[in-house]
């Protein structure tokens, strides 16, 4: 008896990455791609494809999940529930957050994460690090002894009470991540002036949740985005600017890259599917359930998201996916009852739609290319975080993370989705697309209709250095501001 070539074949597939669209078969052995190619020879498991499109499994780079908030509040999804979602979704990889405890280290908040996520997670995850306390100990010891293990991103926060830094602390732990290489991710919002404007709306009476968009205009963003941009040029490194909201941070970066600089960015769906009338045109409550931060902007920043996705401005396309539940005590009525819009919990839920929202709108709405959308939903957040080659692309030697897309319309209800939420903020939109088959490492995780994946059967990623390419080229024997002085 002769035994299979392979483990599971893909017959007539039209392969897309980030940089081809072709036919071809695709060989899996051992969860890995073992082969492309016309005529494969016979798989132990067949799927004929039948001319659809196949994608690299989506990589969900920026997602919160059973991080701990102050009680009654919970995030609604834990790793099991939120895996399960992504991987319905198109998503086989999720870099969700782990976030250090001021007064404690970088260690016990990762130990913390791998005891939620063990036994549970479906898909494969790593895990950045939300920075609150960077102490001398944390920059010297930790950071370099984290980074080599596989913790290489490290989210800062410029707004939060409980979470911001200060320029100078940022300033430091830019400058230790340019000593010991990895990815600083930042939120960039100026948090005294979204005091400011929360302070005197409130004091107006204005508390209902669409003035949450009030309170964080766009130019607070606009500030955030080019003081860290700024900071970055002082130290001399890379960062990633997350959730970018509009056109007014879009210019940021663009300026910056123009300038040499070298500034990546991410951007998420509510961006591109949300208006500030989401968070409600008069005083209902019913807006809370759109209430992220930054939020949901107008018509026209909506436009220049989508042109900075189609033109490269964009390496990485997230969910941020920051699930409350709308009723009950836990979620958007905090203890039950409707609230001020500083104390409604900020965040929504999107980790199953956002590679379906992005297909149907982007590439079949002609909006950017098939290759664009792979790029955006795998292969740059894969780069950025180093996890490319094994995830994010198509090619032998990498993890068989594929997607089979159905092309077919429907109107989208929260019935549809897997995750423990009780609402979707896309209810009701038209989608044209939607997987319909997930692999991850070869394995059917979703067949269209049923979850197939095991709770537990995701793997733990540990991660390399970012291998994006340099987005902004220094002269050479360029030498940073400090560099200089020294020397002068
Ligand atoms: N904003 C964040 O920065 N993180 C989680 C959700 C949100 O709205
Ligand atoms: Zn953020
Ligand atoms: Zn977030």
């Amino acid at each position: 008896m002769t035994s299979a070539a392979f483990d599971l074949v893909l017959r007539n597939a039209v392969l897309a990455t980030a940089s081809d669209t072709y036919r071809a078969d695709l060989g899996v052995r051992h969860g890995r791609i073992a082969q492309i190619g016309l005529d494969l020879p016979a798989g132990r498991q067949e799927i004929d494809v039948g001319g659809r499109v196949v994608t690299p499994g989506g990589i969900d780079a920026h997602c919160h999940l059973d991080q701990p908030m102050a009680p009654p509040v919970r995030l609604a999804d834990d790793f099991l529930t939120g895996t399960r979602s992504a991987a319905c979704g198109g998503t086989t990889t999720i870099i969700p957050f782990a976030a250090q405890q001021k007064g404690a280290t970088l260690q016990a908040a990762i130990d913390d994460y791998h005891r939620r996520a063990h036994g549970k997670a479906c898909v494969d995850y790593g895990f950045h690090l939300i920075l609150t306390d960077p102490t001398p100990a944390v920059l010297d010891d930790e950071l370099p002894r984290l980074i080599a293990a596989g913790y290489t991103s490290f989210k800062l926060y410029m707004t939060y009470e409980s979470l911001r830094l200060s320029d100078r602390q940022i300033l430091d732990v830019l400058d230790a991540v340019r000593r010991h290489g990895g990815m600083p991710m930042i939120h960039a919002e100026n948090a005294d002036c979204i005091a400011w404007l929360t302070e005197r709306l409130e004091a107006a009476g204005r508390l209902a949740p669409r003035f949450h968009g009030w309170s964080r205009p766009a130019l607070v963003e606009r500030e955030g985005a080019h003081r860290a941009i700024a900071m970055a040029e002082l130290v001399d490194v890379p960062v990633l600017l997350v959730h970018i909201s509009g056109g007014q941070a879009v210019d940021q970066i663009r300026e910056a890259r123009a300038a040499g600089l070298n500034i990546n960015a991410e951007t998420c769906p509510q961006y591109l599917f949300l208006t500030a009338e989401d968070l409600g045109i008069d005083d209902s409550y019913h807006g809370a359930r759109c209430v992220c931060s930054p939020p949901p902007r107008d018509a026209a920043s909506q436009q220049q998201i989508w042109q900075g996705l189609a033109d490269g401005l964009f390496q990485v396309f997230s969910s941020d996916h920051s699930p409350f539940n709308l009723h009950g005590e836990d979620g958007k009525t905090p203890g039950g009852a409707e609230v001020a819009f500083r104390h409604i919990p900020n965040g929504i839920p999107g980790i199953e739609t956002r590679m379906p929202l992005l297909y149907s709108e982007g590439v079949l709405g002609g909006r950017i290319s098939l290759n664009k959308f792979v790029e955006l939903t795998s292969t740059g957040p894969a780069r950025a975080y180093g996890l490319y080659p094994r995830k994010g692309t198509l090619a032998v030697g990498a993890d068989a993370d594929l997607v089979v897309w159905d092309e077919r319309d429907f109107v989208l209800d929260n019935a549809h989705l897997h995750h423990a939420v009780d609402y979707t903020p896309y209810a009701g939109r038209r989608l044209r697309a939607w997987p319909g088959l997930t692999l991850l490492r070869g394995q059917v995780v979703w067949d269209g209709q049923t979850f197939t994946g095991t709770p537990g059967g995701g793997q733990f990623l540990p991660r390399g250095l970012p291998s994006l390419f340099p987005i902004g080229a220094r002269a050479p024997g360029h030498r940073t501001w400090l560099q200089a002085a020294l020397a002068s």
